[in-house]
């Protein structure tokens, strides 16, 4: 039997046993997907160097980098147990049975699966490839065989010859080529039909149904002349589907209300727990807050403003009562991350939040629906928890997520500007050009943004009318360009007084500083 229809039938048999396990996590709630399990135990036990490293380097695309790499060393591990399963078929299906227990065992670091839904999609999926194995064996088989044997009885009628494989009939070459082939594509399909199944679109409608409460607080009017409207110039508020996600989850939590409850527990006198419809019930505030992730470079993108609605922190504190002691605050995910923060800026930072809704909408699944923490002033790494089940008052000794990953146990968000127009690298006609931007110091606000052309001096932006201290601020200078090549520097001032350092850092430990600076070309 030739090692092409081996390694084929191989590949084959991976894909039918991933795509229907794929397809039973799609149909059944609390039913892993393997391959996300294999991913999850990757993203939780590699350094946090080489986490950092792979961010870096591949930005937001390190999750389908992951999964690719994930499908391509089960394929290839396909092809290996195929070639193995032409002579010795009984290794080849332990092996199949050692691949799906591999991604049963790495499972638990899925937290909303179950055990028995992890051994049963486990047995499904090792199942589906031997048998698929077992038919593409035979079938490749009786391919060679009926190429082989009128050569074999040739060559004996020669007395002499060696026995060369040959082509097959070619209706029994078709036969095994369309099987495999047929295998993978319907393999495939069920993949991703599975993958579509896991309840996005279900809660999609459920989001759709939900009547946001009217806040009591509502954030201010936006004043005319917060929205500078500058080509190019970032908009004041960030849409939902533009905003930046940042997040450990490869596949995006799907929780429905039902079922789902907020606990406040630990260092308190009276922990308490919240449905989705009492935690509705509490009087919501509504807050224009800018979230920055650690990780944004100088003039990077990750960073986002939103208008926030939901419970303050401090009205579910008040209720829980803080016992002495409790000094961090710590948000839980259903999917395992954790956050901490001091107690003191939940109780400090009015717009501290458990937030609900994200620009008039409930949130979407991506951003952490139903719940999640937004905290102004904190990069996200340390406040602003996802699919939020848990606020946990806890002592400073325990760690969230990323603290053990080399990342500053504190996270305050340090004063940033950032150059939209013109874009680096760009050229302009020459005359004047408006150089415009956005600045943002959460909590402390932007009092001022100054702007360098080459070795000039640093001359005043106009700023944009403020909305809150706690969101960005946009900025513009009139930049009368002259023909060449320039580079073009900015930076704020906060409502303290401090100009943004120019002190270059990297994103580790504690978010980049410096001052960003573009490039641009002047044409006459
Ligand atoms: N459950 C969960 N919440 C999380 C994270 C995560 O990995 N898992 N990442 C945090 C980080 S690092 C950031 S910057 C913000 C990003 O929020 P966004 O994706 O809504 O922009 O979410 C925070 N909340
Ligand atoms: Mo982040």
């Amino acid at each position: 039997m030739r090692r092409g229809a081996g390694s084929l039938a191989g590949i084959a048999a991976v894909a039918a046993a991933l795509g229907t396990a794929e397809l039973v996590a799609g149909v059944f709630d609390r039913v892993p997907s393997l391959v996300i399990a294999v991913g999850d135990a990757v993203v939780d036990s590699v350094p946090g160097w080489l986490e950092r490293a792979a961010i870096a380097t591949l930005g937001t695309a390190d999750k389908p980098v992951l999964i690719g790499g994930i499908l391509l060393v089960s394929t290839l591990l396909g092809a290996a147990l195929g070639l193995l399963a032409r002579r010795w078929f009984l290794p080849a299906a332990a092996g199949f049975v050692a691949f799906a227990a591999l991604g049963v065992a790495a499972a638990p670091a899925d937290p909303r699966s179950t055990v028995l839904g992890a051994l049963l999609v486990g047995t499904v999926g090792a199942a589906v490839g031997v048998g698929v194995l077992l038919v593409l064996i035979r079938a490749a088989r009786a391919d060679h065989a009926a190429g082989a044997t009128p050569r074999a009885a040739q060559a004996g009628a020669h007395g002499a010859g060696t026995a060369r494989p040959v082509m097959a009939e070619p209706s029994d070459r078709r036969r095994f080529l369309v099987l495999a082939g047929g295998t993978t594509a319907l393999a495939v399909l069920a993949g991703v039909g599975g993958f579509l199944l896991s309840g996005r679109e279900r809660l999609g409608e459920l989001r759709a149904a939900i009547r946001l409460p009217a806040p009591f607080r509502r954030a201010g009017p936006v004043p005319a002349g917060a929205d500078l409207e500058i080509p190019g110039l970032t908009p004041l508020f960030t849409p939902n589907e533009e905003f930046y996600r940042i997040d450990t989850a490869l596949r995006v939590p799907i929780v429905e209300p039902d079922g789902w409850q907020l606990e406040v527990r630990g260092m308190v006198d009276e922990p308490f727990t919240l449905t989705y419809a009492e935690l509705m019930e509490l009087p919501q505030i509504e807050a224009d807050i800018t979230l920055a992730c650690v990780s944004n470079e100088v003039g990077g993108d990750l960073v986002g403003n939103a208008r926030w609605q939901g419970v303050p922190l401090r009205a579910l504190l008040d209720r829980a009562g803080l016992q002495e002691g409790a000094t961090q605050l710590v948000g839980r995910s259903v999917d395992g991350f954790t956050a901490g923060f001091p107690v003191l800026t939940a109780l400090d930072v009015e717009e501290a939040m458990v937030a609900v809704a994200m620009n008039g909408e409930p949130l979407p699944a991506e951003h952490g629906f139903p719940a999640r923490l937004v905290v102004p002033g904190l990069y996200g790494y340390v406040s602003a928890t996802k699919w939020l089940e848990a606020i946990e008052l806890t002592d400073w000794d325990v760690d969230g997520y990323w603290i053990p990953r080399g990342w500053a146990k504190e996270g305050p968000i340090k004063t940033q500007a950032r150059i939209d127009v013109p874009r680096s690298g760009t050229t302009v006609a020459a005359g004047r050009q408006p150089v415009a931007g956005v600045a943002w110091a959460p909590t402390r606000g932007i009092e001022g943004v100054e702007v360098r052309i080459d070795d000039g001096p640093w001359q005043p932006a106009e700023l944009a009318e403020r909305l809150d201290v706690d969101c960005w601020r946009q900025w513009y200078l009139p930049w009368d360009a002259t023909p060449g090549r320039h580079t073009v520097a900015a930076r704020a001032t906060d409502g303290l007084g401090e100009v943004q350092t120019d002190e270059r850092t990297p994103v580790a430990p504690d978010g980049a500083s410096g001052y960003p600076v573009i490039e641009v070309v002047v044409e006459a």
